[in-house]
Formats: structure tokens, sequence, C-alpha cells
């Protein structure tokens, strides 16, 4: 994990990809304690060499030497390197060839004052059509129930729950402002903005519950927009599932009634 990773109390590592991006942060807080610690000796060199008492009158010359340019030059290489050749590539692969396999987990994640609503797209696969005009108290995330892709769609409260070992894209959006969705223990965040949606992918490697915070300051009760993470088994994951997914012959009526009989769950986890 990185001496100074765990002295800093970096959260648990869940994901695949994460194990890169914990080596960088490693490597970029030692370059950085040591560029630190480089300007602190320099500074109190400074502050000894040129005191008033030795140096009464101004010397614009300063020092002669090229040593600290050759460090300032030693710097910035350095610095490329980083960026071109680690943190890019590690971006790229991040935004680039999302996975496109039958197993990968789908889920919407809405933000709004001060929670987040996850929307399945149900065992069909496809997410049914949303419409911020259909937004209401029954309806969170505004699915248009007369799309056939919304009859077996389903909506959590305040729970992001997702399989161990399967490729996970989430789709990041809002309602009002701009939160983000911050999964540390995936190493992975993502701004949530109104009326567009950003995907994320990762593969969760442990079974376990984490806090997901709200990575934008986005009002008053931005430091109790929180919410879990839920990594289970694929076999925990199947039948949880299941029981969310409405039934499937169910009539508009019905879709309705299944909607009203999850807020109970979702009241006591807005608590
Ligand atoms: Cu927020």
């Amino acid at each position: 994990m990185g001496i100074l990773n765990q002295w800093m109390g970096i959260a648990d590592l869940a994901s695949e990809h994460g194990v890169v991006v914990d080596q960088l942060l490693e490597f970029v807080h030692w370059f950085m304690l040591i560029l630190g610690a480089g300007w602190a000796v320099f500074i109190a060199v400074a502050l000894y060499k040129f005191r008033r008492s030795k140096n009464p009158r101004a010397n614009h010359y300063g020092i002669q030497g090229h040593a600290t340019t050759h460090i300032e030059v030693g710097v910035i290489i350095t610095e490329a390197v980083l960026l071109l050749g680690f943190a890019y590539p590690l971006w790229s692969r991040r935004v680039d060839g999302f996975p496109t396999d039958s197993t990968v987990v789908r889920v919407r994640a809405v933000g709004e004052q001060y929670r987040w609503w996850f929307h399945y797209c149900g065992p069909d696969g496809k997410f049914g059509r949303v419409d911020s005009l259909l937004v209401s108290s029954t309806n969170p995330v505004g699915i248009d129930m007369a799309d056939p892709n919304a009859k077996d769609d389903f909506t959590d409260l305040n729970t992001l729950t997702i399989p161990l070992g399967q490729k996970a894209i989430v789709g990041v959006t809002a309602k009002d402002v701009i939160h983000n969705l911050a999964l540390v223990p995936m190493r992975i965040a993502q701004d949530a903005i109104p009326g567009t949606e950003s995907h994320i992918w990762f593969t969760p490697q442990k079974v376990g519950a984490w806090d997901i915070v709200c990575g934008q300051l986005c009002g008053s009760g931005h430091g109790v927009m929180r919410s879990t993470l839920e990594v289970k088994s694929p076999e925990e994951f199947a039948t949880w599932y299941k029981e969310k997914t409405p039934a499937p012959a169910a009539a508009p009526a019905a879709q309705q009634a299944a909607a009203g009989g999850v807020t109970p769950v979702v009241a006591t986890a807005a608590r």
C-alpha cells in the first residue's frame, strides 16, 4: 500500500484499477515530501547566507552558480514524466474503452440536495426512458412508465449495491446542483451535473460496505449527503436484485404500488 499512504490514513482499497492509483499517490507524496524538504532547506540557507549583518548592501546579482537551474529542470522533467507517463495513461484507461460484455452491471446515480437515488435497469439490461418533467414524490428519478424498458426498473435510496468481481458502469447525474459521487474505496469519483450523464466504471474486488461522500460543496446539507456503497457476493447480489425487481407482468397500476412499496425502506435509509 505504501508507507506514506498508510501514514496519511488512506481509505481501504476495493477496486481492481485502484492499485495503480495508490502507487501514483504514494510516489507523488514522496516527491512532494522531498520537494517540500528541499524548499525548507533552501529558505533556511538563504535566510542565513543573505542575513543583513553580513550583507549590509543588497546584491541584486544573487547566487552565481547554476545548481538551482539544474534542480528546477529536474523537477520539471519529473513532473512531466508523472503527468504524461503515468497520470494521463491511467486516466485514459478509465475514460476510454468502457466494458461492453453482458455481465456488466449498470446503475444510474442521481444526486439531489442531499441524497443519492440509485436507478437499476432490471433484468432486461435496459434503462427505461427518464424525463425530469416526470419527477414526483413517487417517481424520484422521473422514469417514464410508458416505456417497455422501464417495466423492470427499480430505484434505491442512499445505497449503491453492486456485485463483487463484476465490472460496474455508473451513470452519474443530478437533479438540482452539481454534486460528486465519490467512491473512495473504488478510487473513482465523478461530478454529477444536472442535464448531463457522465459515466464511470470499475471492478469491485472486496465485499463490504463503505461510505459514499459527496465530493462537491453542494449546499448547507453537503456534509450529511452520505450514502452507502455495498459490494455483495454475486449470489447475494442476484438474490437482492430479484427481490427488488418488480413483478414481470405488473400492470402500470401495480408498478406504482411496487414503487410505493419501496418507499418505507427508503425512508428508513434516509435517516
Ligand atoms: Cu452533494
